[in-house]
């Protein structure tokens, strides 16, 4: 079989390391008129002409609401024993607050059920972006009210499935949320407005303050913390433009929403990329924000090169880099994941780390009953030396979770990117594990063997 580890690999690894792979609602669930799930943003938006390719929605996607028991099933036969799933805030909350719809926890609760009989350890993501559209006619996450919403929803989650999950994440990605959903408008609710960005990111990063704090409040055994998608950059040369180029660009890309969760503070820069912050925020915000964690989730997919550009708004230019690249037209090097992991490490302090995302988009082909995916094996076998090589040089470095189990939903690219070791047959919703399944399979294997 491809790409092996040696011996000194797998001891390299902490004794516990966690080896999972992560999901999200929209992306596999379907049923989205069901047993009294209300409407969310992305919903609206993909029901929304040209919003994504081929006019593609979740509305099926890969039917998980009603197939979980064999999904799980073939999760166990893989050996995999950690799964990181979100929650649909309007399938407890149709209307974002007030009335719970009992069926929603009814089958959330069948579901961890189920994964606990199978031996997986569900760890639970309380927003993976989809918002319910009451809230957002209310403004959305541009409006403060939307953190004390979350922070309601939060306890409600933890208060019921709290005695069985014991690692929760509130948010994934707030990047995203604000940039690409408020800037770029690529995903819900698909504007394009810097000062609701700016608002967005804010009131997501209180959100998560207060929702740790409702954690702690109930005194639970179990962690908390959320996941950023962070992307290391790279000066294109040692120019002192292109460091201030780089220093810009990763002021946008990652401390942004570093900055304020573990040092308190919005880097000295960042107005110069998002306008002014002052009026947008109350004085104990920042103290809610950095409230302690007790685990940083970081989704790693690639890394950025950037020089000086005097025609840009930001003065920044991405220079295409050599490495190969994943379907998703992004490039590929493993040891730019060893490079952020240091400086982590260095510059917030050695607090756990899991690496709650990671993998790649690849062309499929289902060719009698099997996908041979060397690209995905490649791919993650660069990240995975990279993780024992940081490891090596002390990073706290606990757990990893691919993204994805099967293919499903990615967003405004539909089902035309496939990024699951577990193929999906979409016209008969069968899950075909791909080359790389049993690879993965095979290392987790060896390291619970090896340990
Ligand atoms: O599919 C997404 C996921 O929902 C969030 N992180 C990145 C993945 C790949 O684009």
């Amino acid at each position: 079989m491809s790409r092996q580890f040696s011996d000194e690999f797998y001891r390299t690894l902490p004794k516990d390391f966690l080896w999972g792979v992560a999901s999200a609602a929209y992306q596999i669930e379907g049923a989205v008129n069901e047993d009294g799930r209300g409407q969310s943003i992305w919903d609206v938006f993909s029901h929304t002409k040209g919003k994504t390719f081929g006019g593609d929605t979740g509305d099926l996607a890969c039917d998980h609401y009603h197939r979980y028991p064999e999904d799980f099933r073939m999760m166990k036969q893989l050996g995999l024993k950690n799964y990181r799933l979100s929650i649909a805030w309007p399938r407890l909350l149709p209307e974002g607050h007030g009335t719970v719809n009992q069926k929603g926890l009814d089958f959330y609760d069948r579901l961890i059920e189920e994964l606990l009989e199978n031996g997986i350890d569900p760890s639970v993501t309380l927003y993976h972006w989809d918002l319910p559209n009451a809230l957002q006619e209310k403004g959305g996450w541009a409006n403060r009210d939307t953190a004390y919403r979350f922070e309601d929803y939060a306890g409600l989650i933890y208060r019921h499935f709290g005695d069985r999950v014991k690692r929760f994440i509130t948010h994934n990605e707030p990047w995203c949320t604000a940039v690409l959903g408020h800037f770029i408008g690529e995903h819900a609710p698909g504007l394009h407005d810097e000062k609701l960005t700016a608002l967005a990111a804010h009131h997501v990063l209180v959100s998560h303050g207060l929702a740790v704090q409702a954690y702690r409040d109930l005194n639970l055994d179990g962690e908390v913390g959320i996941t950023l998608n962070l992307n290391p950059v790279y000066a294109a040369s040692h120019h002192d433009k292109d460091n201030f180029a780089a220093n810009i660009q990763d002021v946008f890309s990652n401390r942004w929403f570093l900055d304020p969760i573990f040092k308190g503070q919005y880097p000295a820069e960042l107005e110069q990329v998002v306008g002014s912050l002052k009026e947008l925020h109350q004085a104990e915000d920042l103290a809610i924000i950095s409230r302690p964690i007790d685990f940083l989730g970081i989704n790693f997919y690639s890394y950025s090169i950037v020089e000086y550009d005097d025609g840009s708004p930001l003065h920044v230019k991405n220079v295409t880099p050599k490495d190969r690249v994943t379907d998703m037209g992004w490039p590929v090097l493993g040891s730019s994941l060893t490079d952020l992991l240091m400086r982590l490490k260095n510059d917030y302090g050695s607090l756990p780390l899991y690496i709650t995302e990671n993998g790649a988009a690849y062309v499929d082909v289902l060719e009698d009953g099997k996908v041979h995916d060397p690209d995905r094996i490649d791919y993650l076998a660069d990240h995975f030396e990279a993780m024992a090589e940081a490891i090596r040089r002390g990073v706290d470095l606990r757990g990893y979770y691919l993204w994805t189990f099967m293919d499903n939903f990615e967003w405004a690219y539909g089902y035309s990117k496939r990024f699951g070791i577990v193929y999906t047959d979409y016209a008969t919703q069968q899950r075909i594990p791909k080359d790389s399944a049993l690879w993965y399979a095979d290392v987790i294997s060896r390291a619970a063997n090896k340990m």
